[in-house]
């Protein structure tokens, strides 16, 4: 019930470019996928400064806000929307802990990477945030309405 009518909960996932260079992208989305949780939108881009600026505007007064943002522009990064129950707080305990070196094992974050400049993956850590984060990298239109036939037991 209620699937039909309301509107599920969204996340804004994006793997990092050091993600992508380490060849991690595959692996990442298949721990979305597996868990049970439903791609609506994905693309590959390589950021603009102005868009990783309006993204990470939260922490703009951080010393490492100059870094990240460079980090984020310096190649690939697979921005993703995914869409479940809860997929905001439950996707944040399968990314990890920010320091890599504190997440905890079985956690993305955990297993794959060691920096927490280089922490592999990004994930809204709230549904608020998930709001704005998948507008500032995507159209409306390019969130995909498709239906899951499959799956129809996991929600
Ligand atoms: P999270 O990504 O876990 O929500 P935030 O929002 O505190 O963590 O930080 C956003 C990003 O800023 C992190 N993913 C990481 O790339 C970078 N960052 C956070 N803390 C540091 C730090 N102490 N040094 C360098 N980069 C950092």
């Amino acid at each position: 019930a209620g699937q039909t009518t309301m509107q599920m909960e969204r996340t804004f996932i994006a793997i990092k470019p050091d993600g992508t260079n380490r060849g991690l992208i595959g692996e990442i989305i298949a721990r979305f996928e597996k868990k049970g949780y439903k791609l609506v939108a994905m693309k590959a881009v390589k950021p603009s400064k102005e868009l990783a600026e309006t993204h990470y505007d939260a922490l703009k007064e951080k010393p490492f806000f100059g870094p990240l943002v460079e980090f984020i522009c310096s190649g690939l990064v697979i921005a993703m929307v995914w869409e479940g129950t809860g997929v905001v707080k439950t996707g944040r305990q399968m990314i990890g802990a920010t320091n890599p070196l504190e997440s905890a094992p079985g956690t993305i974050r955990g297993d794959l990477g060691i920096d927490v400049g280089r922490n592999v993956i990004h994930g809204s850590d709230a549904v608020e945030t998930a709001e704005r984060e998948i507008g500032i990298w995507f159209k409306p239109e390019e969130l995909v309405d498709w239906d899951q036939t499959v799956k129809q037991w996991i929600y």
